[in-house]
């Protein structure tokens, strides 16, 4: 494979999509020399096979609003890549989607899925609805007239969706309320459900979480301990919640949290308590970050960054893009000493240029965030035995798939010198797994 070519006629097929040519660029360029020593897999033209989804649907979703208003949204799926498993990744509501974005989700979720030792195939879907400001009864319309559609492309061994942003628990409860009622049955066709019908413990905790345990094993690559540690975490979400939540738990320092209006800053520390705001803040009321800064007389930065700010660890957990270049020499030159991706894509591939040539621990989305794809997962094989494991046994199994993701970065991304090249490491990884499983069930 000459990876150059390959992108090349992406661009020209695809010309539209840069955030699935940004996302597949790097895939190709990490994977180039472990996949030109397999002549197989070229005569089997496996790259084409797997930059490519196996089938994407799109379609129309109508829904009244509380005003009687007749609105139009475009809904989508991608079935990415199921050689491993069903397909399996999340749902997103929000006014940027587009087919490019779900492309890169989907193809992103396939090397991750694969990292996580499940038995999981690549996918994702969503909507250009835009949940901000929409009432309760609006977002259960939207969901059901969604789901209206999509049930007619998914199913517990086809393909099982879940929450992304804009989609959490309530999302994903209505979801599934409407799957049932068209299909009468109750199977475990989603996951991030409520734990009253077959939800897993930890599930809602799960990226956050995974996150932080995957930030503990590069810190133990270099003996560091997080006690104390100054955390910028960006976006005040599922994810962003409960990396915070873990972060005070391990006596670290989060100081900062912002959504798409802007960014507080807080040197004291978001405690316990602080973080209960939040959650009941974006949760509930559903207002927004600045709201935080007013209550606890802090910095408030609208249109800001969180990267403007000094601090030890940076966890980007808000959406793809949202750290660049210059922020990443900015936190580089004040002294970050690791980034671990919450979100998918956040680093833009200049930043993760600066990140890698001042050698600072940066793990990769595909490998930091997988604990949440992972403990879907779990949740899969809880709803199939039809019993529910404690939140020990859960969150367990999260930190051994955390360690074992680690591994395979380990594994795959030493650089000679010993620098551990996380960005390879997981590509390749989750490469060989689906590249080994393709082969073996001939040209399709
Ligand atoms: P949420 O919807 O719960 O939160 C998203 C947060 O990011 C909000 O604070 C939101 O602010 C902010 N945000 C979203 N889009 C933008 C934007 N375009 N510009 C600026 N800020 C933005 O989503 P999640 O926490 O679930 O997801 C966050 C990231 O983590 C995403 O990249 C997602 O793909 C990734 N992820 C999520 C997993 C999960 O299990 N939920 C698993 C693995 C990865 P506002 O409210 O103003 O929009
Ligand atoms: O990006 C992701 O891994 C997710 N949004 C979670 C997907 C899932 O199926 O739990």
């Amino acid at each position: 494979m000459k990876v150059q070519e390959v992108l090349n006629d992406l661009r020209r097929r695809f010309p539209n999509e840069p955030e699935y040519l940004q996302a597949v660029t790097e895939v190709l360029e990490s994977i180039e020399e472990v996949y030109n020593q397999h002549p197989e897999f070229e005569k089997s033209n496996l790259i084409e096979r797997l930059c490519i989804a196996d089938r994407i649907s799109s379609f129309r979703v109508t829904w009244v609003d509380d005003k009687g208003k007749v609105n139009v949204n475009m809904g989508y799926r991608i079935q990415h890549n199921n050689a491993i498993g069903p397909y399996k990744g999340g749902l997103r509501f929000h006014a940027s989607v587009n087919p490019s974005i779900l492309k890169f989700l989907a193809f992103e979720q396939t090397f991750k899925n694969a990292l996580t030792t499940l038995p999981m195939g690549g996918g994702k879907g969503g909507s250009d609805f835009h949940p901000r400001g929409k009432s309760n009864a609006e977002v259960m319309r939207f969901c059901q007239a969604f789901m209206l559609e999509l049930w007619k492309h998914i199913g517990p061994d086809t393909d099982v969706p879940a929450g992304d942003i804009g989609v959490g628990g309530r999302e994903v409860a209505y979801l599934f309320g409407m799957y049932k009622k068209l299909t009468k049955e109750f199977t475990g066709v989603l996951t991030g459900k409520g734990m009253e019908f077959g939800g897993s413990l930890i599930r809602p905790e799960a990226t956050g979480y995974g996150n932080i345990y995957f930030l503990l094993e590069m810190l133990k690559t270099k003996n560091i301990d997080i006690k104390g540690k100054k955390c910028l975490v960006s976006g005040s979400g599922n994810v962003a919640q409960y990396t915070c939540e873990k972060l005070i738990e391990l006596g670290a320092l989060p100081v900062t949290l912002s959504d798409s209006d802007g960014y507080i800053y807080d040197p004291d520390g978001i405690t316990r308590e602080k973080l209960d705001y939040v959650m009941e803040l974006k949760n509930i009321e559903r207002g927004r970050i600045r709201e935080y800064a007013e209550k606890y007389g802090c910095k408030y930065v609208p249109g800001g960054r969180v990267w403007s700010e000094p601090g030890d660890i940076a966890l980007p957990s808000a959406t793809q893009n949202e750290l660049n270049g210059d922020d990443a020499k900015r936190l580089v030159e004040t002294g970050c000493i690791a980034v671990s991706e919450g979100a998918n894509m956040p680093s833009t591939p200049e930043a993760i240029e600066v990140f890698q040539k001042a050698k600072i621990l940066y793990a990769p989305g595909k490998a930091a965030n997988a604990g949440g794809v992972a403990t879907s997962g779990l949740e899969m094989t809880q709803n199939s035995l039809r019993l529910s494991w404690t939140k020990e046994e859960v969150d367990n199994k999260l930190k051994q798939i955390m360690s074992d993701i680690h591994g395979q970065c380990v594994k795959y991304g030493t650089e000679k010198d010993g620098y551990i090249n996380y960005v390879k490491g997981a590509n390749i990884g989750g490469f060989m797994k689906v590249a080994k499983a393709m082969m073996a069930q001939g040209i399709i």
